[in-house]
């Protein structure tokens, strides 16, 4: 069973993936709104991603005999000045989140909850591919240059195939138990 610290450390990380998904909802539609079809695409698997790393979460708490609690919804920005400033907050935002988790993971620590620190490494190495791929959009946009004639047309064909490369993750695929036979 968890210990409350634990269980509310792991509450307050729902929120933290909750709010992911929507932010990368409004960011997918704001630029599907401005013809960036390829940076929609990706997003979109995005948001779909974090809403799985929300569920992994519930599943592992009610496992675990605590209760997953559905959080707020938080009203994420709806507008961006450009797809160079909305992959920068992309970033930021992952860095956020890896912060985030190494906090839940001290308390697991501190309260020798090694099977949640256990568990919470999934989340240590999803953060470290999940920043991975944030820097290298960032480095594909420094090297199209964004004041290059044509430079957003180009990162957007660039972001159309890494979202074609990225397969969303199922919740089957990431939870703790494996399906019943
Ligand atoms: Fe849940 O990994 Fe991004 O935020």
């Amino acid at each position: 069973m968890l210990n409350k610290k634990v269980e509310d450390a792991l509450n307050k990380q729902i929120v933290i993936e909750a709010f992911s998904s929507q932010l990368y909802l409004a960011m997918a539609s704001w630029c599907e709104i401005k013809g960036y079809a390829g940076s929609a695409d990706f997003l979109y698997k995005q948001t779909e991603e974090e809403r799985i790393h929300m569920l992994k979460l519930f599943k592992y708490i009610n496992d675990r005999a605590g209760h997953a609690i559905v959080p707020e919804l938080y009203k994420p920005p709806q507008d961006f000045t450009s797809i160079v400033e909305l992959f920068e907050e992309v970033l930021k935002h992952e860095q956020m989140v890896s912060d985030s988790i190494n906090k839940q993971l001290e308390v697991a620590m501190t309260e020798k909850d090694y099977t949640t620190a256990n568990f919470l490494q999934w989340y240590v190495n999803e953060q470290i591919e999940e920043e991975a791929t944030a820097r290298h959009i960032l480095d594909i946009i420094k090297l199209i240059g964004k004041d290059n004639p044509g430079g957003y047309y180009l990162i957007d064909k660039e972001l159309e195939k890494i979202a074609a490369a990225k397969t969303v993750t199922t919740l089957n695929a990431v939870t703790t138990n494996p399906p019943a036979a």
